[in-house]
């Protein structure tokens, strides 16, 4: 099924017009609208977690494919003074932190997550907005920081937070920030990007670090990641949807 289809599909299932969901902008915050969308998640959710918890791809495409222009979109310039240091270093004192429900907490710099085992994927990113792009990307598993750190057994989701602010960098709600389950979370395409089409990922694709969960929409994949938390559940998180704009009324699976 195309991506047009299926977004006509979902959204005749909430007897809404395409045009409502047309935006990771446009958001109703109707009570009616919200309950449509999670119970329609739900089934979205189980089907997907039926048919894809085994190790399925997503299409991977050859270099020819790669798309001349590739969109930035959300964030492109992280606004705190904190990620403008970093960015001015060449992003050398940047650590990822991972902890959360772990054996061993751990903070990797940059050349250390270049220096593990990498995967390189061409795939293709959907926005909820309707637009489409392929690109290259290379980066580390992220099965790979999760085992070394060890997960313990009530560790359910792993949390993504952010450098960026949406709607001002004094809006401490504001930090974007996404979650993924377990099954994506060890998915072969689950990877940590630091390279976008052979170069060192731009800032405006979420530099130094993005995450890329290829079975998923664009609002999933998110940028400029500076900590990585595992948890047992996200309703303690924010407004508790586990992500940004599933917050804000999308849905926390966006399985595509
Ligand atoms: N930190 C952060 N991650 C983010 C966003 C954002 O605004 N901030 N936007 C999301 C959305 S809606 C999309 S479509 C993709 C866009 O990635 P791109 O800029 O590489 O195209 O990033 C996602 N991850
Ligand atoms: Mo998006």
């Amino acid at each position: 099924m195309t991506r047009k289809l299926e977004l006509s599909r979902r959204a005749a299932l909430l007897g809404l017009g395409a045009g409502a969901l047309s935006g990771c902008d446009q958001l109703s915050e109707q009570p009616g609208f919200r309950n449509a969308l999670q119970s329609v998640e739900g089934i979205n959710y189980r089907l997907h977690r039926l048919l894809l918890s085994g190790p399925q791809l997503a299409r991977e495409y050859s270099e020819a494919d790669i798309s001349t222009r590739f969109h930035a979109n959300g964030t492109t310039m992280p606004n705190t003074d904190a990620y403008a240091q970093l960015m001015e270093g060449g992003f050398a004192s940047w650590r990822l932190r991972i902890d959360g429900l772990v054996q061993q907490p751990a903070d990797y710099s940059l050349a250390q997550l270049r220096n593990m085992p990498s995967r390189t994927q061409i795939t293709r990113h959907d926005c909820v907005e309707g637009w489409s792009a392929i690109g290259k990307w290379k980066g580390v598993p992220l099965r790979l920081l999760l085992q070394a750190a060890g997960l313990m057994p009530e560790a359910r989701y792993i949390v993504f937070y952010c450098a960026d602010f949406l709607g001002g960098a004094s809006n401490p709600n504001g930090r974007y920030y996404e979650s993924i389950d377990l099954v994506d979370a060890f998915h072969p395409q689950t990877i940590l990007a630091y390279d976008m089409n052979d170069q060192a990922l731009p800032v405006a694709h979420g530099a130094p670090l993005r995450l890329r969960v290829e079975r998923q929409l664009g609002y999933k994949h998110a940028k400029y990641v500076m900590r990585i938390e595992a948890v047992a559940s996200y309703r303690s998180l924010y407004q508790g949807r586990g992500g940004y704009w599933p917050d804000r009324g999308y849905e926390w699976y966006a399985g595509i």
